[in-house]
């Protein structure tokens, strides 16, 4: 066989050979904290479970090879990966940051990274020529999201990683909106790719989890010395469970995705709505990058109603089948408003300035049957219209 194995391949096999001892098809989840050593300061592969642990270096083998990267490392949570990645840079150095973030991201370096000396400048990612224009001889770090959290806006990741490379300057892409099953920002030119496994890669909503993975080996080197330095590891547990979410990824995504484009579509025609974000849509301003850059739309839907924040209440408290709730990338719907839950850490004049205001709603589709969840979305739409 000399073909490359392709994503559904990867995602039940990568990194997973049966168990050596008792021919086990599914990893164990080992939950020692340490291993024996055959001789002093000799260990065999694992020494401390922080350091490495047998779950989880499954569990990292398997994203690295779903990014078509070389080095996977994973995380306590997607801040965590974050936290973890910031520390590569020293005091002094400069961030240029995509202006739509996750709330939480924008927390972690405005507001976090300070301490450690790190400036940050955030810039509409969705215009490469003027990314660029942000970078400063100071600036270490790119940071994007595409598709962004929660306008999903699209940045062109080859043009930016091009202006990136020029100056030396590492780019990192947030891919847990695409996942690897609809896009591999590695291969577009990003040097590493952080992922809120939390989100679609696990899959079912109980695990909290984060993860870098990279083809450069001396980042590799540097973020291994930090993922044990730093501490902020996953359990054994949740390894495992990230683990046996990952393999349906890409059926998920599939269903993700066919669902989602078809609440849009219907969302589009809806009168109580005034826009939809959703880049399937031919009415999406990048809709014609998502076509090169992704494989699929994704499975989150953005929409601006009419009526403000009392029809946004209306609706969400209306809803049967999409909790109310934050989070996304789940086998179950949820519906969230950006401006009150994910995103209230962002101060209310950035956020109306690049246009998270008090009537948008962030729809994660589920694997519900589409007539259900579009029934649901009928009868909380004609009800958020009363309000206006
Ligand atoms: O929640 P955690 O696993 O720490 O991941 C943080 C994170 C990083 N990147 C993106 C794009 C994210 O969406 C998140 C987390 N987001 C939510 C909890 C949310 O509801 O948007």
């Amino acid at each position: 066989m000399s073909s490359q194995p392709l994503l559904e391949t990867l995602a039940i096999h990568a990194g997973q050979e049966p168990d050596p001892v008792h021919g086990a098809v599914m990893p164990p989840i080992t939950l020692s904290t340490t291993f024996a050593q055959p001789e002093p300061g000799k260990p065999l592969r694992f020494d401390y479970s922080r350091s490495g642990n047998p779950t989880r270096a499954v569990l990292e083998a398997c994203l690295a090879a779903l990014e078509r990267a070389s080095f996977g490392f994973a995380f306590a949570s997607g801040c965590a990966a974050a936290t973890t990645l910031l520390h590569t840079l020293r005091p002094g150095d400069h961030v240029v940051c995509g202006d739509d973030v996750y709330g939480g991201t924008y927390r972690l370096l405005q507001h976090a990274a300070t301490a450690l000396g790190i400036r940050t400048t955030t810039v509409d990612a969705t215009d490469p020529a003027a990314f660029a224009a942000a970078l400063r001889p100071e600036t270490k770090l790119a940071w994007i999201e595409s598709p962004t959290n929660p306008l999903l806006k699209l940045a062109d990741v080859a043009a930016i990683a091009r202006y990136t490379a020029e100056r030396g300057v590492r780019l990192v892409v947030d891919n847990t909106f695409a996942s690897p099953a609809l896009q591999n920002p590695i291969e577009l030119g990003a040097d590493v790719v952080l992922h809120s496994t939390t989100k679609y890669i696990n899959g079912h909503s109980d695990v909290v989890g984060g993860a870098l993975v990279t083809r450069d080996p001396q980042l590799a080197e540097r973020l291994r010395f930090l993922q044990n330095a730093l501490g902020a590891v996953p359990s054994p547990f949740d390894c495992y469970l990230v683990l046996r979410g990952v393999k349906t990824l890409p059926v998920r995504m599939q269903r993700h995705v066919e669902t989602a484009s078809e609440l849009a579509r219907r969302l589009e025609e809806h009168p109580a709505v005034e826009r939809v974000l959703y880049p399937g849509l031919r009415s999406h301003p990048q809709h014609e990058l998502a076509r090169t850059q992704m494989r699929g739309g994704g499975g989150i839907i953005s929409i601006v109603l009419r009526g403000g924040e009392p029809a946004a209440r209306r609706f969400l408290t209306s809803l049967r089948w999409f909790a109310l709730a934050e989070s996304l990338g789940g086998v179950e719907s949820l519906a969230e408003h950006p401006a009150l839950m994910t995103h209230a850490s962002i101060p209310k004049d950035k956020r109306e300035a690049i246009g998270i205001g008090d009537g948008l709603v962030r729809l994660s589709v589920g694997l519900e049957h589409v007539h259900d969840l579009w029934a649901d979305l009928e009868q909380a739409l004609s009800k958020a219209r009363a309000e206006t």
